[in-house]
């Protein structure tokens, strides 16, 4: 290839193909919003493996909207994401995790199609420990076209999404995708070159190639993953499921599970697409005023259309996880999903009468304290 032809772009000619049949305009915009987003991604991959080589590792020093100290690749891959967005011309604007309010697009605010949310960086935990961690995205239709939009147009149901989706920085990065077509997987190849298309090197931008075309998560399972410390805190259909797990080849369930927490939810569903499980962050009552963790813009909705296209299932307990419609940009959720077989069991569980679902929350630690007898 000489020096004047241009690279083909593998993800682009793997979304021309997976589109067909759909609106080629609709189609051309979504194709060029999620190479937006991967683009950004292939960056943060880029910083997130040097890690400490490249100045990320450690505290940014300053408290984002939840009032947590976010961490300085936190920060860089916001950054990142947000650079890419902008300059993409359907997106009219984006939300991240670290932002109390959404952000307009200065050029393209009202021309754009899409708005974007996204989890810059989750699992950030993880980071100094050189564990899995990865970028959660969802792209929504910006129904107003012609209008700036604001935080009330982001608050659509998760079953609105046109596409979503999670970048997994592992031992390999991958980019599994949903444009309500199935799921797709893409490993980024950095053969050639380690070139991030920012001028740092000299050969092709890495690529990202199609590697799965029909992810599909088995409908039984043997795996959970749950964070145990908190078990006490948790309500009785979680307490009652956990624990039929635990009993085993000796319980009500009559065969041996087995149990995994990565405090990564990408890594969690990562592992969960590639061999099943269940993956479950319930309300608790360690902390009364906050009983969810997961966001459902950010974090659940966007995992919920992954695994439903994929055959598995998504809920709270008692709701899918996509009919939910956000009243906040920044509402929590529990989340629960998975193999469909246990979800059903645990969607059960919520449903049986004798298992009162909040009775904890109104136990002593609660903002509801019951009165004394
Ligand atoms: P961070 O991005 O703030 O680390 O949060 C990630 C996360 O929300 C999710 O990925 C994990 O499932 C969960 O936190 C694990 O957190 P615990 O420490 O509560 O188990």
């Amino acid at each position: 290839m000489n020096n004047t032809t241009p690279p083909p772009n593998l993800l682009d000619e793997a979304l021309q193909r997976h589109l067909v049949g759909m609106a080629p305009d609709a189609a051309l915009a979504l194709r060029e919003t999620i190479n937006a987003i991967a683009q950004a991604c292939v960056r943060i991959s880029d910083v997130a493996s040097l890690g400490v080589l490249a100045d990320a590792h450690g505290l940014a020093g300053e408290r984002d909207v939840h009032s947590e100290e976010p961490k300085r690749l936190d920060v860089i891959a916001d950054g990142l994401m947000a650079s890419s967005l902008s300059a993409c011309r359907h997106v009219a604007a984006w939300a991240s995790q670290e932002h109390e309010q959404p952000h307009v697009s200065h050029a393209h605010g009202t021309k754009g199609g899409h708005l974007v949310v996204f989890d810059p960086l989750d699992g950030s935990s993880n980071i100094e420990a050189n564990i899995s961690i990865g970028t959660i995205f969802s792209v929504l239709p910006h129904r107003y076209r012609g209008m700036a939009p604001g935080a009330a147009d982001f608050m659509q149901p998760g079953h609105q999404q046109i596409a979503a989706g999670y970048v997994l920085y592992g031992p390999a990065t991958l980019m599994v995708l949903t444009c309500r077509r199935g799921v797709l997987v893409f490993g980024l190849d950095w053969r050639g070159a380690r070139d991030t298309g920012a001028g740092n090197g000299p050969g092709a931008a890495p690529q990202w190639v199609l590697t799965y075309d029909d992810v599909r998560i088995p409908e039984h399972t043997r795996e959970f993953a749950i964070n145990a410390s908190n078990q006490r805190f948790w309500e009785k259909p979680i307490q009652r499921y956990v624990a039929e797990c635990v009993a085993g080849d000796s319980g009500p369930r009559m065969k041996d599970f087995n149990m995994r927490w990565v405090a990564s939810m990408v890594a969690e569903v990562h592992r969960i697409m590639t061999r099943g499980g269940v993956f479950l962050y319930p309300r608790d009552t360690r902390e009364p005023r906050r009983p969810d963790r997961l966001r459902l813009l950010a974090e659940a909705a966007p995992m919920a259309l992954l695994v439903e296209q994929a055959g598995g299932r998504a809920t709270n307990g008692t709701s899918e996880l996509l009919d939910l419609v956000p009243d906040t940009l920044h509402q929590r959720v529990p989340v629960i999903l998975g193999s469909k077989d246990e979800i059903d069991r645990i969607v059960g569980y919520h449903a049986d009468p004798s298992e009162n679902v909040s009775w904890q929350l109104f136990k002593t630690r609660s903002l509801f304290v019951q009165p004394q007898a």
